[in-house]
């Protein structure tokens, strides 16, 4: 089947035909859908337990008619194949119910995260024009219909707001599963969803993931985790995220007929009660969380027992905490290094000790092309750092209407460049060394600093800004802003923090630190340096230990 002249969704870039013929012929692209994938393991194993989410437990039967009633509701609403509809919901049952009515539609949900705020769903909304906002009543204390209130006042678009719990003025949708109707479905070459980029530039790039090659990640996963019907996965990790949702993550287990279990929350009180009454297998952390884990599990007050796999990824795991996992928690590790925009590294479970601690793994895919290059993107000699350049069957070839932008995060024949600075191992694993990225990675939550100095610039009394990592024992990294004032006497940086609160920036944005200084360190170009500012910073911060 030829993607050719098909109608695509505007906006879209599509993958070369030479490419997507090669991939269908090596059997990666296998034309399935997620509708499609969940009816056929209904249909197969109709009385497996799917989902575990606080006192709901689901059949796989039960929640593919809970899909399809869904489905129907969303339909009967006036939401119609291609529609965008923003998703922000927590760990929860609902999550999965309404991901799978929207796949099933042909509607695409956008997967913001419970952090966001104002200043990122009035974005999202805004940008995918789109037509529908769901979210849950409150979450960690915060009361989302207020935030729908702000958005739906500004986005012409939206015309619903769709609530799990009470719905306040808007739609409940518990009122919405109704009679199953007959829905023609998407192509598995379309356009499934919308990840969100970690970013490094003023407003975060929507990530087109397509059918065919999200699915194909999921089944590379589930075969590299070994997944089966007897598999646990408890999802720890904001669900709507690229790592708990597809490496193996919540869809994966669904795609090997095992059980998901959803937490609200990561942390070990919440956490460990639950892999010791629901016997899971297979979780994913962060490195702040899996330090946090590590602690708890020498209490040894829950049974663990039934742990195999403890994945790690988002942000480096240093050597050291990787190799007491295995002591503490007794289960493999497995570091996971991947991202929203495709390729997706894995330590392999019979790797030795030593390479699952010190390495990020390697590739899903056989046909995922890696290069490591320079500056002028040459190839560098085996074994040393570079830029990590990837091309392959589920890594996107441009983001959602972003021309000018994917002009500089593409090369011309189609390699994303990561941003990331990785060495490959004679073993053929890589390594990640470093970022070149204008990023901060605060324990696996990705700021992208310009996004954060435009909102600084817009305060009156801030005549420059620089927002830069800073070194963190406990996140890795911690964000810290420069700022050049206006006056004299410049402004607090609570007031500061205060400011880009009222803003709607989400939380972890928001500068952990504030320095004011009188100028910026510049480079040979006349730019600001942020490596001198970074290098500055460690000689305050050391200084004064
Ligand atoms: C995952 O996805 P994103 O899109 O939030 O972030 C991707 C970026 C990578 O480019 C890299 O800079 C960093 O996060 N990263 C790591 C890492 N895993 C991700 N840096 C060092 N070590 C690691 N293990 O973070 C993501 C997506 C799918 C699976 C796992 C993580």
């Amino acid at each position: 089947m030829s993607t050719a002249g098909k109608d695509l969704l505007p906006g879209f870039s599509p993958w070369p035909e030479e490419f997507a013929a090669r991939y269908r012929e090596a059997g990666y692209w296998r034309g399935e859908t997620f509708g499609q994938l969940l009816r056929d393991r209904a249909t197969r194993h109709p009385e497996r337990t799917a989902l575990v989410a606080g006192t709901q437990r689901l059949s796989y039967r039960e929640l593919d008619t809970r899909v399809d009633q869904l489905a129907a509701g969303f339909h009967a609403l006036g939401i119609r194949p291609r529609d965008r509809v923003v998703v922000q919901l927590p760990n929860i049952g609902a999550f999965l119910e309404v991901i799978f009515a929207l796949f099933r539609l042909g509607a695409l949900p956008v997967f913001a995260l419970p952090a966001h705020r104002q200043a990122e769903i009035g974005y999202f909304c805004e940008f995918t024009e789109a037509v529908a906002y769901i979210i849950p009543d409150k979450h960690s204390g915060f009361d989302y219909r207020t935030l729908a209130e702000q958005v739906r006042g500004s986005v012409p678009t939206l015309r619903h707001v769709i609530v799990v719990g009470d719905a306040g003025p808007f739609q409940a949708l518990s009122g919405l599963y109704a009679e199953p109707v007959a829905l023609s479905g998407p192509a598995p070459s379309d356009v499934a969803f919308f990840q969100l980029s970690g970013g490094s530039t003023g407003v975060p790039k929507l990530i087109p993931r397509t059918h065919d090659d999200y699915i194909y990640s999921l089944r590379g996963s589930v075969e590299i985790c070994q997944l089966d019907g007897e598999s646990v996965y408890l999802c720890a990790l904001p669900a709507s995220h690229n790592f708990p949702l597809s490496s193996p993550g919540t869809l994966g287990t669904l795609y090997a007929g095992g059980t998901v279990v959803m937490a609200l929350n990561p942390s070990p009180d919440e956490a460990f009660p639950l892999i010791a009454r629901e016997r899971v297998t297979i979780t994913a952390l962060v490195p702040p969380l899996a330090m946090i884990w590590l602690e708890a599990a020498q209490a040894r007050r829950h049974d663990l027992s039934s742990l195999r796999v403890l994945q790690v990824g988002g942000a480096r795991l240093s050597d050291e905490a990787a190799k007491r996992v295995r002591p503490t928690i007794g289960c493999t590790l497995q570091q996971v290094f991947g991202m929203a925009e495709g390729l997706v590294n894995y330590t392999r479970l019979d790797d030795d000790e030593e390479r699952i601690s010190t390495t990020q793994g390697r590739p899903i895919s056989p046909a995922d092309e890696i290069r490591v290059v320079d500056d002028e993107d040459r190839d560098v000699a085996p074994g040393e750092t570079g830029h990590l350049l990837t091309r392959g069957p589920y890594t996107i070839r441009g983001y959602y209407k972003a021309e000018v932008h994917n002009a500089r995060a593409f090369t011309t024949d189609g390699f994303y460049r990561t941003g990331d600075l990785v060495r490959v191992t004679a073993q053929g694993d890589l390594v990640v060394e470093g970022r070149a990225k204008d990023q901060i990675n605060r324990g696996g939550d990705k700021v992208a600093a310009e996004e954060v100095e435009n909102h600084l610039l817009a305060h009156p009394a801030v005549h420059n800004v620089a927002v830069v990592a800073m070194p963190d024992t406990f996140l890795g990294e911690r964000t810290c802003a420069f700022i050049i004032p206006r006056e004299k006497t410049p402004p607090t940086p609570a007031a500061l923090n205060a400011f880009l609160r009222s803003r709607g920036l989400a939380a972890f944005k928001i500068p952990d630190r504030i320095e004011f200084v009188d100028s910026f360190p510049q480079t040979g170009v006349g730019k600001v340096s942020k490596k001198d500012l970074r290098g500055a910073l460690a000689a305050r911060l050391g200084s004064r230990t």
